[in-house]
């Protein structure tokens, strides 16, 4: 019998939390004197906490210690998490629950591949935790997107080939990373933004079960 491995990103893919991102940066960005716009945060989507906050110093032009970086980061997190601790199954998006249920009951490998350190944290709040053979996060990783790290690490943990791996991502950054990792790569959203990826779909709604069986038995 086929076994694939089926790798999900997390923020963007199974929840919407680049909004609460968004809210937390911006406030963090404001303390600081940094303007910090939505278009901004797409920019950060699947990037590293550490990177993120590089990125908004160097667009205000900022530069600050070690210490003060620390700092800042770990105020953005405390406000980001007061968002996720308001978190629950409603916040699955669409088909999500549906999908996972399907691959489970085709006895396929499952795991979440995110660089957010929250990802547990999240998982357990919107009650989807237990769907995941295994999590790979941000705590488990030296090397951010579009490193292929994370979802190499899937592939490991099962002991199935990259070519064998199906990644779901949402980020430009992410689907560089299944390409890299050479997995079989799905775009959520925007076509014109993620055409690196093999295939794209807007959300899992139109994933049907045709191509989700394709997969499985190719
Ligand atoms: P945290 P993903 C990523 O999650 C987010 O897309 C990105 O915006 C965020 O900066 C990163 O996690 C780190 O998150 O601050 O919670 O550790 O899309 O890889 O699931
Ligand atoms: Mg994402």
């Amino acid at each position: 019998m086929n076994k694939k491995a089926f790798i999900f990103d997390l923020d963007g893919v199974i929840v919407d939390t680049a909004k609460y991102h968004f809210l937390a940066w911006k406030k963090l960005a404001a303390t600081i004197g940094v303007d910090f716009t939505e278009h901004q945060n797409e920019q950060l989507k699947g990037v590293s906490r550490v990177k993120s906050l590089e990125k908004i110093l160097a667009w205000g032009n900022k530069s600050i210690n070690d210490a003060e970086f620390t700092r800042l980061m770990g105020l953005k997190n405390d406000d980001y998490l007061t968002y996720i601790d308001k978190m629950d199954e409603q916040e699955i998006l669409p088909d999500v629950t549906k999908t996972l249920d399907f691959l489970k009951d085709k006895k396929q490998h499952i795991a979440l591949g995110s660089a957010s350190k929250n990802a547990r944290m999240i998982l357990e709040k919107v009650n989807i935790i237990n769907k995941f053979d295994v999590i790979i996060d941000g705590n488990d990783v030296s090397k951010a997107k579009p490193d292929p790290e994370v979802f190499l690490k899937a592939a490991e943990h099962f002991n199935v080939p990259p070519k064998h791996c199906i990644v779901f991502e949402d980020a430009v950054a992410g689907i560089q990373a299944a390409n890299n990792a050479k997995m079989i790569s799905i775009g959520i959203g925007d076509k014109n933004t993620l055409h690196e990826a093999d295939y794209v779909f807007t959300d899992f709604t139109e994933i049907n079960i045709d191509f989700l069986n394709e997969l499985i038995n190719r």
